[in-house]
């Protein structure tokens, strides 16, 4: 059994925003790259390890197989309370960490996955233009929310503390709309937290691969 962690990922993925956890909480983790755009992510000995058939995966040094990216993020973070990338449960923060956390997880990432896959939200393909003219406009209403709450709230989600919302926001952030500046060049504050956690030294490299990766799924 190994001793340290193993990612299942690479590329421009979800992925990222868990290894930048792994980086941030500096723990000893092997990346294994399953490549999606060659159906990697569908083959029997990954679905062993996520049935759900995406990336990324985590498998702890226990054995233990974890799936769904933010889910993954919360339990490291939360594991290793002594480096502080989330208030635990006992925190008066704690509360609007997780209302934030989830909004991004949720609210956020959905309208953007709309939009670079509209094909599968219809049946008929012809549909998948105006999915994607829609996820548009739903994506960038529900940055907006969070934008006004960062002006007020910021610049990180939980004010001067770093947490995981930062990484988990700035990850979906670096992906953008039609180009990867597209986000952060609307929003102000979402842009002021992003480059927050760009000039972090351990998320800094994983940010600028995916902004120069992100054409190849275009
Ligand atoms: N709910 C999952 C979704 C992960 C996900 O959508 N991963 C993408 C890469 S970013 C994937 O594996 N895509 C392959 C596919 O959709 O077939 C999570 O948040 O971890």
């Amino acid at each position: 059994m190994s001793n340290s962690y193993i990612l299942y990922g690479g590329g421009i993925t979800r992925a990222a925003g868990v290894q930048m956890t792994l980086e941030e909480l500096e723990l000893d983790y092997e990346l294994r790259h399953v490549d999606v755009r060659n159906d990697e992510h569908r083959r029997a000995e990954f679905l062993a390890i996520n049935p759900a058939g995406y990336v990324p995966a985590l498998v702890t040094p226990d054995g233990e197989a974890l799936h769904e990216a933010s889910g993954i993020m919360l339990w490291l973070a939360d594991f290793y309370p002594e480096k502080g990338l989330s208030p635990l449960p006992s925190d008066p923060k704690r509360a609007r960490f997780i209302s934030k956390y989830s909004y991004c997880a949720n609210d956020i990432l959905a309208p953007m996955k709309q939009f670079y896959f509209p094909h599968r939200y219809s049946t008929n393909e012809n549909h998948a233009p105006a999915i994607k003219d829609k996820a548009r406009q739903n994506s960038l209403e529900r940055w907006a929310v969070l934008d006004e709450w960062l002006e007020e709230n910021g610049p990180y989600h939980l004010g001067e503390k770093f947490s995981i919302a930062d990484i988990q926001m700035a990850n979906c952030a670096a992906y953008g709309l039609d180009g990867t500046r597209d986000i952060v060049n609307v929003f102000p504050a979402v842009r002021r937290c992003y480059e927050m956690v760009e000039a972090r030294p351990y998320c800094a490299p994983l940010l600028k691969e995916i902004i120069e990766r992100k054409g190849v799924l275009d």
